[in-house]
């Protein structure tokens, strides 16, 4: 019995790109039990009221009172690290307010790295090609974010730009107010406020659309006839630049 316990265990410490709590289709973060590992550059701080379903709903809250400041919110934690590819995750979805006073082009930001088996480095930081343009009016958008390959753009100087490498090993992600993809790793300083919620690993498109409209409908049972977030799909190649594709 016990060379049976040993031979499971040496499997579980072996078993490539196993993390003890990676990446997994479906997970959501709502900030109802707080930061839920997720920061943010400038302020932040995870605001009980106020969520896409109005009162008793938390969502994280990101401030910065200067110019020079960063609208940026990321995870580093082992839950939203690990093989996007084979856990068949292509997509972030995300709810979001804009609460300043002008308009935000806003990005997915992923990064991730494999040492390859000639020790090199392979991988780098990558952003959304199309930014979602979340306008100033408090109201909440769900906007998706495609990450595979096709919809996202390196970051030049971080790594080599191996974005199938990345993929399979993401360590870091984000969602960043950023104008040009030249503005670099951390986004655009500016100065703002915003408001994020509902934080989901999402499948190909044709699961998602019936997730989506589940969640929409059941928020609308739920809540006695709040206003569901207005969906978005930012894809590279549909809705051009500035703004994706109004799903709902
Ligand atoms: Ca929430």
């Amino acid at each position: 019995m016990l060379r049976y316990i040993c031979m499971i265990a040496v499997l579980v410490l072996v078993a490539p790109g196993t993390l003890a709590h990676a990446i997994t289709l479906g997970q959501v973060d709502t900030f109802s039990s707080g930061l839920e590992d997720w920061w943010g550059y400038s302020s932040y701080q995870v605001l009980p009221d106020g969520g896409p379903a109005g009162a008793g709903d938390a969502y994280f809250y990101n401030v910065s009172t200067s110019d020079g400041g960063w609208l940026t919110v990321g995870n580093t934690s082992d839950r939203w690290k690990g093989d996007y590819t084979a856990a068949g995750v292509t997509a972030l979805q995300v709810d979001l307010v804009n609460l300043g006073s002008s308009a935000l082009q806003v990005r997915a930001y992923l990064s991730g790295v494999i040492v390859d088996t000639s020790g090199h480095r392979q991988g780098g930081g990558f952003v959304s090609t199309i930014p979602f343009e979340l306008p100033p009016d408090a109201e909440w958008y769900r906007v998706t974010f495609h990450v595979t390959a096709a919809d996202l753009t390196w970051i030049p100087n971080s790594l080599n730009g191996n974005v199938e490498a990345a993929l399979r090993s993401v360590n870091t992600i984000s969602f960043r107010h950023q104008v040009n993809i030249s503005d670099g790793g951390s986004g655009t300083p500016t100065m703002g406020s915003w408001g994020l919620d509902n934080i989901t690993a999402v499948p190909e498109p044709a699961s998602f659309m019936m997730l989506a409209v589940t969640t929409a409908m059941l928020r609308r049972r739920g809540d006695g006839g709040a206003t569901a977030p207005i969906l978005y799909n930012v894809n590279r190649g549909k809705g051009g630049l500035g703004r994706g594709d109004k799903v709902r």
